[in-house]
């Protein structure tokens, strides 16, 4: 999964960035512009942890996202140049809108949260709404008579275009599976699920009070999208210091969890998606798939060979092998399932397919 960070300039995007993948990119206190970061972060499991406890597998490897981080996004930017920005993050199944609250007087910037969030609101509307009236134009100057599917795409497109008229979201208007999939190759922006990150300075992150605090959560709420606080600058010289230390300054912002733990939790839960495990000797393994998703078609996450030649599933609970023990303890009480091509996965499955090439 590929998550594009976007937000106005010198809000933290690449502070966040670094927190989340560990990297050392360079911030400042000026604006970076047309910069592009890319890196991966490790999205940790306990259940993963236990697993490869029980297993003592050659490799143990978690989930993890992608997140591009590109230069900051504002409105006084000449039009080409904002989309090329955008055109980085344009195939990203997901947005993090980076919102700053944290007061940092050398850094310049816009202060106003739901200023900056209008802003990019505005930006995201726009970029599409280009893209909905060129293919609207080209398909209104094309020489032949239009086809059926291009008069079907016609039509989707006319409503697009009204909604992003109306300063409404693409996620937010009614649109049936077939249309969504006929309009999936644009890669429309504003039907991205997003997910805003609330960067707070120390005191607001402590408190978790800051400035526009109610009409944010408001904002946010009507345009159902996620949120989390995270206060990137500390989070991330926190990350630094050693094991231990570690602990001692988490706690003291009251912190259970690192940044990228809290934001995949949200992630997860807002784009619906959980994980599956398969286990063994060589390798422990967490999978990430759709809410829904039938064994078939998560066979085929592991490889296309396993979902083509599928047999069964052999399913054990997460929670039945922590409760019992051991695989073989969970076996014994009945509780390995055996499941056929249609059978819905939950999360913390853990799956031994069985296949026929
Ligand atoms: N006080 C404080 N300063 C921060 C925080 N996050 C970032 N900064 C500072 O703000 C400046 C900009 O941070 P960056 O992470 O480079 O911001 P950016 O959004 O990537 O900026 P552009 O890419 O230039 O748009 C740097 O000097 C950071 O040290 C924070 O949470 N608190
Ligand atoms: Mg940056």
């Amino acid at each position: 999964m590929k998550i594009g960070i976007v937000g106005m300039p010198l809000v933290g995007k690449t502070t966040l960035f670094n927190l989340l993948t560990g990297q050392h990119k360079e911030t400042s206190t000026y604006s970076s512009k047309g910069t592009k970061n890319v890196g991966i972060a490790t999205v940790y499991d306990q259940r993963i942890d236990y697993l490869s406890s029980i297993y003592h597998p050659k490799k143990t490897t978690y989930a993890s996202i992608e997140f591009v981080d590109i230069g900051g996004i504002s409105p006084k930017l000449p039009a080409k140049e904002k989309a090329e920005i955008f055109s980085l993050i344009q195939d990203a199944q997901a947005l993090l809108l980076v919102i700053r609250l944290f007061e940092n007087p050398a850094v310049a910037g816009e202060k106003d949260p739901i200023v900056q969030l209008e802003n990019l609101k505005y930006e995201l509307l726009l970029r599409d709404l280009e893209v909905v009236e060129n293919r609207i134009e080209r398909l209104k100057k094309a020489k032949q008579k239009l086809t059926h599917e291009e008069l079907v795409e016609m039509e989707i497109l006319e409503k697009c275009n009204q909604g992003l008229s109306d300063e409404f979201f693409l996620s937010n208007l009614e649109f049936s599976e077939d249309e969504i999939k006929k309009i999936s190759g644009f890669s429309f922006y504003t039907l991205k699920p997003i997910i805003i990150a609330l960067n707070l300075g120390e005191e607001q992150f402590k408190t978790k009070s800051y400035p526009q605090k109610e009409k944010l959560k408001q904002v946010i709420q009507d345009g159902d999208m996620a949120s989390l606080n995270i206060c990137g600058k500390m989070e991330m010289e926190i990350s630094e210091l050693e094991p231990d230390e570690r602990q001692i300054f988490l706690e003291d912002l009251g912190l259970k969890e690192s940044g990228i733990e809290r934001l995949s939790r949200v992630c997860y839960k807002h784009l619906g998606l959980i994980s599956f495990f398969t286990v063994g000797e060589d390798e422990v393994k967490a999978w990430t798939i759709k809410k829904g998703t039938v064994a078939k078609k998560a066979a085929g996450k592991v490889h296309s060979d396993i979902e083509r030649g599928f047999i069964r599933a052999e399913i054990v609970r997460y929670q039945d092998l922590v409760a019992l023990g051991s695989m073989h303890a969970v076996k014994e009480k009945g509780l390995l399932k055996i499941e056929g091509k249609d059978a819905i996965i939950e999360d913390g499955d853990i799956i031994n397919f069985r296949f026929n090439v």
